[in-house]
């Protein structure tokens, strides 16, 4: 059944897919490639009817066939083609470009496995791959006519035709590029855009191995095996960099073959590649993708014969590069010897890039030039990838207002004295047709019976709710529908845990990837904190609390294993304790995805946005749980303090250090986080359940987590923020004792989340860097 849907709706699909390529091209509209490692779609096919404006009947002719919908709905696999924020981005600003009809499309990889499975087996997360590709996927069309070639390694030589330097590229690998290509449907408005995946494959005829080693049979399936790894596996790793050799070769098989088919298209409409960025523009999702700048380099110089300062006008204007992190240890920088071997010819280009923005800042910037080391594409034999991607763009943004700011003071202060106009903030959103429309059905119809559909259209009209914060009625619905989705989630818990959960408790929901910065560890300590206090108190009064938490943590990141298997064992102690088990219930549900944040985030009361400041870039989940009528516990981090400024301090939950805190701190280096062990009774009796054995008679994994927080000075400033943390979820508590209060506040943020479109995102970056219009369809 699920496979006949698809096949019905691929027949409409295609046939508005074929018209809008068209009407791109007649028009001659500049278009838009998003280019990313990442696309973390999830099912697609809820939300494809739903912009078909075809849900509601599919739905209604299944139930009078017999079938549930849901049921039927939920055989697709997601597609788990991303780790986080990042990916789930890139596939929210698809959804958004589609839906404003603005000509854009995204450029990814095919992952065979898509991001792992995850068990919990005993506590601790067990790692599966995701076959997601076992039965076919529904949505894609393979283009094997428009195969594409890609080059590894080998020799570059020079030769010197009539006065200029030739470059010619021997004894490379060649690697075959299929691409497949998956239809992005807006919402009702007929435009269908196009992603595009990338599949490496081997050359079928190993005689045609371009190789003077010969054409011994070992060595071609050696090649064939080297090959087919490149589009094999995502790099699980969230803000993390990982420098293997292998997803360097993934992220240069992306670019080049990217970039090769839209120089193939754009060279058959148009004659002067002079025009280049009149037409297209190239938006890389970090600097994942910035070996873009070299290699537009040279295919504009060794393959067009464009001359060195042509070549670097067009590319300068046609990429623009997005920033999604700060952290230190997410900074790319590849070693030159890796990149010299791996592409011989994209290292002499950068090497010359290098060299000229160098002397560039030599002679234009004096007052810089005790900094050029630092800001140098290439030092200590390192490429650093997001000063390449500065250099060779038109346009740097950052993700959120203070995010930016960290970057243009701080983080990249001497590259913002050098190119200030390239500047600019794109403050994150998220596309409310999935995280509003399509998973809390039952809410939208509430908000459009209050104030009218036309906020579907045109989001930031959800601010017409605000006159009925207060309004009687519009509470009670609002209230009704939370708990029919806390019902709902119960049942899953239920079902699928064997543990009841008190559908009447405060839901509170931690999920994003575990990270020490985004500090799980902390929402756990106030836990078991609550936990303490009703073993010592057994006839305490409070309201009956729900922690969930759903979170994968990188397979070699330890600590951020340990972590699990701590939030597991105190569940397990917790769910069970009689004094305690009817006040506080933990739940880690597992394989945190995009279709489990579909049922998790309608029934979630408390959205727990609680990185240490500064760390986190904008965060996107914060957005999607004020949508849906959560209340924020929060710091001053990312799009928090923008979420914090809509809504007004009395809506929100905020606590702890501000960023210009912990920059100070970590300027004078006088954080001392055994004093706060020492000097708060809570804290250290928190702490010490850790190491005496009173949760596990093994527990070497949490003395780890122990010595983490003493023996290095906790890094992330749990201690210090956990009396306000404490604190903050006392005034929620409070809150939500007084329904009426606690409903006014969930509606200011719902009525405050239009701006949390991803729609109003697209609409800055189509108005402000791409410069892209839409097109209607017909
Ligand atoms: O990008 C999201 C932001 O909302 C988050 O705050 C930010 O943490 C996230 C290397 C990353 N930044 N960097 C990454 C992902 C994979 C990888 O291999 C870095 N992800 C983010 C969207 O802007």
């Amino acid at each position: 059944m699920f496979q006949s849907i698809c096949l019905m709706m691929r027949e409409s699909i295609h046939t508005n897919w074929h018209k809008t390529q068209e009407v791109y091209r007649d028009s001659e509209s500049k278009q838009v490639y998003y280019f990313s490692m990442e696309f973390l779609l999830g099912r697609m096919v809820e939300t494809n009817l739903l912009n078909m404006g075809l849900l509601s009947l599919y739905s209604e002719t299944l139930e009078s066939l017999g079938f549930d919908p849901e049921e039927v709905f939920h055989e697709e696999h997601d597609a788990g083609l991303g780790n986080g924020g990042l990916g789930r981005l890139a596939a929210c600003f698809l959804d958004s470009l589609a839906s404003l009809q603005l000509p854009g499309h995204g450029m990814g990889i095919r992952y065979k496995y898509g991001l792992f499975q995850q068990k919990v087996v005993n506590g601790y997360q067990v790692e599966l791959p995701d076959y997601w590709l076992k039965d076919e996927y529904m949505w894609e069309t393979k283009r094997s006519d428009k195969t594409i070639e890609v080059r590894f390694g080998g020799t570059v030589e020079t030769s010197n035709e009539n006065g200029s330097l030739k470059f010619h590229h021997h004894d490379y690998e060649r690697v075959l590029a299929i691409p497949y290509d998956v239809p992005i449907v807006g919402y009702q408005n007929e435009t269908v855009n196009t992603l595009r995946l990338w599949s490496a494959e081997s050359t079928s005829n190993h005689f045609h191995f371009h190789s003077s080693r010969g054409h011994d049979y070992y060595h071609y399936l050696d090649y064939k095996r080297s090959v087919e790894k490149i589009s094999e596996f995502l790099y699980p790793d969230d803000s993390y960099y990982e420098g293997k050799i292998l997803r360097l070769k993934q992220q240069y098989f992306l670019v080049s073959a990217g970039l090769q088919s839209i120089l193939q298209r754009f060279k058959k409409q148009f004659k002067e590649l002079k025009c280049l960025p009149n037409h297209i523009v190239v938006q890389i999702n970090d600097t994942h993708p910035s070996l873009i700048v070299p290699e537009l380099m040279r295919l504009l110089i060794d393959e067009e014969g464009l001359d060195w300062d042509e070549a670097w006008d067009i590319t300068q204007r046609t990429v623009a590069y997005t920033n999604h992190t700060t952290l230190s240890e997410a900074l790319e920088k590849w070693p030159e010897d890796m990149i010299q071997s791996l592409f011989p010819r994209l290292y002499l280009i950068i090497k010359e890039i290098n060299e000229r923005f160098c002397q560039m800042l030599w002679f234009d910037y004096p007052e810089l030039r005790d900094k050029i080391p630092e800001m140098a594409i290439l030092s200590y034999n390192q490429i650093h990838m997001a000063h390449l991607a500065m250099v060779g763009s038109f346009s740097i943004n950052g993700v959120a207002k203070l995010h930016t700011d960290i970057l243009k003071n701080r983080v990249m202060k001497p590259f913002y004295t050098v190119f200030p106009k390239r500047f600019n903030n794109k403050t994150n959103g998220i596309t409310h047709r999935r995280w509003l429309l399509n998973c809390n059905p039952e809410l939208a119809t509430v908000l459009s019976d209050t104030i009218g559909p036309n906020w579907i259209k045109e989001p930031h009209r959800l601010a017409s709710l605000l006159p009925f914060a207060d309004d009687a009625g519009l509470q009670e619905s609002i209230a009704k529908v939370k708990h029919e989705n806390k019902k709902r989630l119960a049942h899953y818990i239920k079902k699928h845990y064997d543990i009841t959960i008190d559908d009447k408790s405060i839901v509170d929901v931690h999920i994003k990837r575990l990270h020490g910065y985004k500090r799980q560890l902390l929402n756990l300590f106030h836990i078991i904190h609550l936990y303490q206090l009703c073993l010592e108190q057994p006839t305490i009064e409070m309201t009956p609390r729900t922690f969930i938490f759903g979170a994968k943590a990188a397979p070699g990141y330890l600590f951020a294993k340990h972590v699990i298997k701590l939030i597991n064992t105190v569940a397990e102690k917790v769910n069970h304790h009689p004094h305690v088990r009817d006040k506080v219930k933990v739940i880690f549900l597992e394989n945190y995805q995009v279709s489990l944040a579909e049922r998790i985030i309608p029934a979630a009361d408390v959205s727990e946005q609680i990185s240490t400041a500064s760390k986190e870039a904008s965060g996107t989940g914060n957005m999607k749980l004020m949508m849906n009528g959560a209340l924020t516990i929060g710091t001053l981090d990312g799009a928090n303090v923008e979420i914090s400024e809509l809504v007004g301090p009395n809506n929100i939950f905020t606590f702890g250090l501000t960023s210009e805190e912990v920059f100070a701190y970590q300027q004078r280096g006088d954080y001392r986080a055994r004093d706060y062990y020492n000097n708060d009774r809570r804290l250290k009796s928190v702490m010490d359940l850790l190491v005496n054995q009173h949760f596990t008679n093994d527990d070497v994994e949490f003395k780890d987590i122990f010595y983490s927080l003493l023996s290095n000075n906790d890094e992330y400033f749990v201690l210090k923020d956990f009396d306000s943390y404490v604190h903050a979820h006392k005034l929620i508590e409070q809150s939500y004792h007084n329904q009426h209060e606690w409903l006014q506040k969930s509606i200011i943020n719902i009525a405050h989340s239009g701006t949390f479109s991803s729609d109003r995102t697209i609409q800055e970056y189509a108005k402000d860097i791409w410069e892209i219009e839409p097109k209607k369809q017909s």
